[in-house]
């Protein structure tokens, strides 16, 4: 057995059956005989081979793949790497390596220091001594993948060590191993937390992306039913995903994303639960208390940095879906009155061109029941989410890390690992051009994603920042005359540009009744929407 076989074999075991990437000839003999069980997805530049395996692996669950060439690909995917990290996602990133008889004399593509080139945004980084390791390797960065806290792990491959014999019975063991991760919540510092919660008088939970991640949606909801508490989702650019829906009659919003606001928001209630979450995911610098006076924190999570870095509160480290279920085992129901159901969003005020707000409730009108939404598109991220009240798991995917180019690839992946739901990629025109090559993968491979891009013409979020830090005469803000559906046809997507609330809803209709990717490019007002 050489060492591409055995490799193939442990992929196969676990289902990591599809792997993106640009290939280069240092990658050419990982890719020899391209077994007929596999898939490999094309993508045409490295950062979004990288977003299309980030949402492949968290919409499907296994740990994604992808393979980047040598130290220039490396380089290319930095971002979505960060990304990746940041949306805690498994991800096996393989790269290719001059051969081994060629890395001393530093041949044209050595990647000179291959392990230390992906740092700090990988939980793991190796370089095998001797081509007979090659299959431990990837074994080992695979699980360290998986293992929470989930992330990228980075193995580099001397393009020699594919043909190389490996001993079978060795890499049997690792074919076979099961490594797991999920752990449960220590029982003493659980029964503490049900205790004061039995105390507290006006209690919350923030829910995080981690919730969804790991499964506990349906223990959130119970939970939160049963403690009667009101429910705010963590900070939006920092929510990956969602750990509650978003129509819930206990839901409260979305939780502002400054240290100001955030402890303002938080100060009515005197114990605050945050389930999957770090605390928080603070952005921009607006500063204040972090927690009120009368308000106790307590944070649930299975990442120990996480619980090591919140700037206040206790932690707890557990599974948050884990956590939530003995919590539910351990709870009595409530006797505090149940909060007031939210105000409904009132309709968006009617403007010429239209608002992101008027989108996005067109769009809301028309989302498919089982729809996914992939969204990018800064200035409208609450217009989004306000409109859409998304409430199903696995159905919002957005890039916590805040690195542009995820949305567009991402979308990709999560189509191809969800094919039988629809996926709406909600992007900005400047977000669009992060990773414009996605189009031709999703022309290419028949990926039915339907795409709406909001064309404001400006980088309007960044606007917005410049008025809150009171910067003035900022140049390169402004993205005239991107023709975003234009593009799109260029790569096969085909795609039409349209004006005001009944054209947007009709070439919504359509677009989400054709087979095939789709793309509709609607001109919005300038500015932010915040509802
Ligand atoms: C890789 C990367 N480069 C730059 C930025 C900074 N940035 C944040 S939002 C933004 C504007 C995006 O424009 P668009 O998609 O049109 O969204 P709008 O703000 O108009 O909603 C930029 C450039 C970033 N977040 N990531």
């Amino acid at each position: 057995m050489n060492a591409r076989e055995a490799v193939y074999e442990m992929w196969r075991e676990r289902g990591m059956t599809t792997m993106f990437g640009n290939p280069g000839s240092t990658e050419l003999p990982m890719l020899k005989e391209f077994p007929d069980d596999f898939r490999y997805v094309l993508a045409l530049q490295e950062a979004v081979a990288v977003g299309m395996a980030d949402g492949f692996a968290q919409a499907s669950g296994t740990v994604g793949h992808v393979n980047l060439h040598t130290a220039p690909g490396v380089g290319n995917a930095m971002g979505g790497i960060f990304n990746a990290q940041a949306n805690k996602t498994p991800l096996l990133v393989t790269a290719g390596q001059q051969a081994r008889s060629l890395m001393t004399l530093q041949a044209n593509l050595t990647n000179k220091d291959g392990t230390r080139m992906p740092h700090p945004l990988v939980k793991w980084s190796y370089e095998p001594p001797r081509a007979e390791d090659v299959p431990h390797a990837i074994a080992r960065a695979t699980y360290m993948a998986s293992l929470p806290p989930r992330g990228p792990a980075f193995v580099s491959i001397p393009f020699d060590d594919w043909d190389a014999d490996v001993d079978e019975a060795d890499v049997a063991h690792q074919t076979k191993r099961q490594v797991g991760g999920r752990q449960g919540p220590d029982p003493a510092r659980l029964g503490e937390l049900v205790e004061k919660l039995g105390k507290a008088k006006n209690p919350a939970m923030v829910a995080g992306p981690d919730i969804d991640m790991c499964g506990g949606w349906d223990a959130a909801v119970k939970f939160a039913e049963k403690q009667k508490l009101p429910v705010w989702a963590t900070p939006a650019p920092g929510g990956g995903r969602l750990g509650f829906p978003e129509n819930h009659a206990l839901f409260r919003g979305i939780l502002p994303p400054a240290i100001g606001p955030a402890g303002e928001t938080l100060k009515e209630y005197d114990l605050v639960l945050v389930v999957g979450s770090s605390v928080f995911p603070y952005y921009p610098n607006i500063p204040g208390p972090l927690l009120g006076e009368n308000t106790e924190l307590i944070q649930i999570t299975n990442d120990p940095d996480e619980a090591a870095r919140a700037p206040m509160g206790d932690a707890i480290l557990s599974d948050p879906a884990l956590a939530l279920e003995v919590l539910n085992f351990k709870v009595e129901e409530s006797d505090r009155d149940a909060p007031d159901p939210p105000w409904p969003a009132g309709d968006p005020e009617e403007s010429d061109p239209i608002s992101s707000s008027v989108a996005a409730a067109v769009l809301a009108d028309v989302w498919p029941d089982d729809g996914i939404l992939v969204l990018e598109s800064p200035s409208s991220t609450l217009a989004m989410r306000s409109r859409l009240k998304l409430s199903k798991p696995g159905s919002y995917f957005f890039g916590a890390g805040g690195g542009l180019g995820f949305g567009l690839s991402a979308a990709v992946g999560v189509q191809l690992a969800q094919p039988d739901r629809q996926v709406v990629c909600v992007i900005g025109e400047g977000s669009v051009q992060y990773a414009v090559t996605a189009f031709w993968t999703a022309a290419a491979y028949e990926v039915p994603l339907k795409v709406l891009v909001l064309r404001n013409e400006e980088y309007a979020i960044l606007k917005w920042f410049a008025e809150m830090e009171a910067v003035t005469g900022s140049p390169g803000l402004d993205l005239p005359a991107l023709e975003s559906a234009e593009v799109a046809k260029a790569y096969g997507v085909p795609g039409q540009r349209v004006d005001g609330r009944d054209a947007l809803h009709q070439a919504l209709t359509d677009a989400l009744a054709a087979d095939g990717p789709q793309l509709v490019e609607v001109k919005v007002a300038p500015g932010m929407a915040l509802a």
